[in-house]
């Protein structure tokens, strides 16, 4: 059997870039209401405030830099001796400005735009407004290219396909409160494979985990890349 290691990110990874997390104490939930910015009635209502909140994200996205664990899991692509998937929730593009390429954005990306009409999608400018039309179809329903409760997160099938290869999953810098992505360490175990948290704190699902790394993912995961690559 050919080794993949599959690895699910969350917010954590993206916070020693200086990118805030969502649940954590004056995280974005603490500044801005769930229903309101990150759900499609929300957007219906408000376009112009779901905008703003997606612009300002934008904008810090893309002045962000990749911190150390994102740089070792590039490395580890590049040096794993088999396939190496990331499955991001984040919408950031830290993952691919540090070098990783198998990567999978299962709740969207700030520089993609997307047309509620067509369903096209194009690179986002940096600042989305409730008038622009799409470039495509013209219709004035455009919207972030982001996955919002409620809605179906992407790439569901290939993540279903890579778990029941997977022979090693881990899970960095996420919560364990968001599904389906939670639900991944229990597919994982249910098919016989090794599972691995590394995180600032033990994760809702924590449990489920056959080892825990705790700490700053900047200083945990070039550790465990490097065990990773020397064993
Ligand atoms: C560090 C660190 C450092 C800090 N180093 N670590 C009832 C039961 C079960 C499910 C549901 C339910 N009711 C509704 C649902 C479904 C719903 C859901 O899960 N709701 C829950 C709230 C209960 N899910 C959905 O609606 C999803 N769609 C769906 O389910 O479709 C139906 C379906 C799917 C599949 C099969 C069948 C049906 C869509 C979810 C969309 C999530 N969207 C958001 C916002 C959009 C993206 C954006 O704006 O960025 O995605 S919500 C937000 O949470 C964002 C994140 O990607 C997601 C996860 O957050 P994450 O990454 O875990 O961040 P935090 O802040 O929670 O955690 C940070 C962690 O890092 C912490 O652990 C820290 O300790 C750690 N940390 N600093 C290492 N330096």
């Amino acid at each position: 059997m050919t080794n993949m290691i599959t690895i699910l990110t969350g917010a954590g990874i993206s916070a020693e870039s200086g990118l805030g997390t969502f649940r954590d104490e004056g995280g974005l939930w603490a500044q801005h209401r769930i229903e309101d910015v990150a759900t499609p009635e929300g957007f219906m209502r408000d376009p112009e405030l779901v905008h703003g909140f997606y612009n300002a994200r934008r904008a810090q996205a893309a002045d962000a830099v990749p911190n150390a664990a994102h740089v070792a899991l590039a490395k580890l692509e590049a040096g794993f001796d088999g396939e190496v998937l990331i499955v991001t929730q984040n919408v950031d593009g830290l993952h691919e400005a540090a070098g990783s390429q198998n990567v999978l954005h299962m709740h969207g990306q700030l520089d993609s735009a997307l047309c509620a009409a067509c369903e096209r999608r194009w690179p986002a400018p940096l600042v989305m407004q409730p008038s622009d039309a799409c470039p495509h179809c013209e219709a004035k329903a455009t919207r972030p290219d982001i996955v919002w409760f409620g809605e179906m997160p992407y790439g569901m099938h290939s993540i279903e396909d890579a778990l029941a290869r997977t022979t090693l999953f881990a899970s960095i810098g996420t919560s364990g409160n968001v599904y389906p992505a939670a639900g991944f360490v229990a597919q994982a175990r249910q098919l016989g494979c090794p599972t691995i948290e590394l995180n600032m704190e033990a994760s809702q699902g924590g449990s489920l985990f056959d080892t825990r790394r705790l700490g700053p993912a900047s200083e945990v995961v070039p550790a465990w890349v490097e065990e990773l690559l020397s064993a």
